[in-house]
């Protein structure tokens, strides 16, 4: 089966703290994703980059920075990635930063819905996202989108999948947590979210985690997944805004991407966080692409 790829790039950082992520998706455009893909055989369909505010970047109104900014990219950010999903396209989302993923995914549970199928995220970050305006020590909107999802946020956000709640605790595991601010803490354990932190992946290992991830998938579930490249550990991924020391090494990142392929069901993705600007020689937009050239099944042997 060839799978077609529509790449969007969503070039913003409005919900950020640093700037920079702005400069994600053509980082990962002159790392080669588009070749590493028609590589694997598939075939690449380029949509370029989104258009939407500048970055005002002042301080934060009422917990939220930027609100009407991150309201309009993530508006475009979901029509675009509906759109591709509607014609049978795989959606890239070339972040951006990571209030993104509430568009994106609301796109996607839009979509699963219209198409009678379940709907199963895989968070890849080294936090949960599951601020809202009264607990968020920065304002910061990329740490808020799983709240969103869950129908915590502004109401623009809440309401963009056209179901409120976009998400329920059975449909996201987040994987590679290390940093959870202490209002998240007690929100993510009320609302039932499955993290499978560091910790965690410490004491049983990637494999049996993301066999725990993964575990039940069929026919009728698309897999999303949501790549935050803070997920990795900062010696190889430095080019983030926000890095937390103790993420997972290459290899560790590489079973975790090699496992979610076996599975050959992920549907669509989003690459966010990605920081040109704190990057070395571009290096983290290339590890960037080699793991999710893992994602897309690389090292797939025929195994005994
Ligand atoms: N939890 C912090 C905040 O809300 C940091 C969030 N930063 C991220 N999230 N990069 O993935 O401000
Ligand atoms: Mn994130
Ligand atoms: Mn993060
Ligand atoms: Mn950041």
């Amino acid at each position: 089966m060839l799978k077609k790829i529509s790449l969007i790039g969503v070039p913003t950082d409005v919900g950020a703290g640093h700037r920079g992520s702005s400069m994600g998706p053509e980082a990962l455009r002159v790392a080669g994703i588009t070749q590493m893909l028609e590589r694997m055989g598939l075939e690449v369909h380029d949509m370029g980059n989104l258009h939407g505010p500048a970055n005002p970047f002042t301080k934060p109104v009422d917990g939220y920075r930027h609100l009407e900014q991150v309201i309009e990219w993530n508006q475009l950010a979901h029509d675009a990635i509906y759109a591709e999903l509607k014609r049978g396209h795989m959606p890239i989302m070339l972040g951006g930063d990571h209030c993104l993923g509430a568009g994106s995914i609301s796109a996607v549970a839009r979509h699963c819905r219209e198409q009678n199928k379940e709907l199963r995220i895989i968070w890849l970050d080294a936090h949960t996202d599951f601020n809202t305006a009264e607990i968020t020590p920065s304002g910061n909107m990329h740490g808020m989108p799983v709240a969103c999802l869950f129908g915590h946020g502004p109401k623009a956000l809440v309401e963009m999948s056209g179901h409120v709640p976009t998400l329920e605790a059975k449909n996201i595991y987040q994987i590679g947590i290390r940093s959870v601010d202490e209002g998240e803490k007690h929100f993510i354990h009320e609302a039932g979210i499955r993290v499978f932190d560091m910790r965690y992946i410490d004491e049983v290992g990637m494999r049996h985690t993301m066999e725990k991830a993964l575990e039940g998938l069929n026919d009728n579930i698309h897999l999303h997944v949501s790549f935050d490249v803070d997920f990795l550990d900062p010696e190889i991924a430095p080019g983030v805004g926000t890095t937390v020391r103790g993420g997972p090494n290459y290899r560790e990142a590489q079973l975790c991407m090699e496992m979610i392929a076996d599975t050959g069901r992920m549907a669509s993705l989003d690459i966010v966080e990605l920081n040109p600007a704190l990057d070395v020689r571009n290096l983290t937009a290339n590890i960037a692409v080699e793991l999710v050239e893992s994602l897309f099944g690389k090292n797939t042997l025929v195994r005994p």
